[in-house]
């Protein structure tokens, strides 16, 4: 039986931009549901369902035909949920470790950031990047940095709860643009979110995803 990870920080870390009421929603709610139909879905192959779920969603192919979609859905936003609430931090805890609450120095540094300069020219370049596939991504859907089959960085996104573990990619980071993501707090102002979303991306863990490749 898979369970919801444990979140490295309380509901309410998140403060002001990603505010306590969304956060117990989505993740109480809407991760716990994916939960529990990835749980439902694996019911007839426990076998499966000792595996990480990454395994699965990384060979949708080779799973039983009746549980192909519902692992890619449910599997998929259970394993992508987790991965999301693992890249972002509470800010008032790098606050607290000498860091700053200015997006502007929420920034990468070492390798990660070098990559970041030398594929997009600048943070800031990378940032808009980022931001305006999140902001034109049409329905609901991710926007991620991966690493690729070459090594090298690239901004994609993903329809639905598909994962980019499905077509050989490695996640660094990720926005949820699905409405309940932020609807409670921000309604249709999906801009905004994004906005927010560059104060609490936890660049030592994402550059540590990066330089463990
Ligand atoms: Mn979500």
């Amino acid at each position: 039986m898979y369970t919801l990870p444990k979140l490295n920080y309380e509901l309410d870390a998140l403060e002001p931009y990603l505010d306590k009421e969304t956060m117990a929603l989505h993740y109480g709610k809407h991760h716990q549901t994916y939960c529990d139909k990835l749980n439902g879905a694996l019911e007839k192959y426990p076998e499966l369902a000792e595996k990480p779920a990454e395994e699965l969603l990384k060979d949708l192919s080779n799973l039983p035909e009746e549980i192909r979609k519902p692992v890619q859905n449910f599997g998929g936003g259970f394993v992508n949920h987790n991965f999301f609430w693992s890249i972002i931090t509470s800010p008032r805890q790098s606050l607290n470790e000498g860091g700053s609450t200015s997006s502007e120095e929420n920034i990468p540094t070492g390798e990660l950031a070098q990559k970041i300069t030398e594929q997009f020219g600048s943070f800031e370049d990378f940032k808009k990047q980022v931001s305006d596939k999140a902001l034109g991504l049409f329905g609901s859907g991710w926007v991620w940095l991966v690493l690729n089959k070459e090594g090298n960085l690239e901004i994609t996104t993903t329809p639905n709860q598909d994962s980019p573990l499905s077509v050989g990619q490695k996640p660094l980071l990720t926005i949820d643009v699905w409405e309940h993501a932020y609807y409670l707090k921000y309604q249709n102002r999906r801009a905004e979110f994004v906005t927010a979303i560059w104060f609490v991306f936890n660049w030592p863990f994402i550059e540590n995803l990066f330089t463990s490749k």
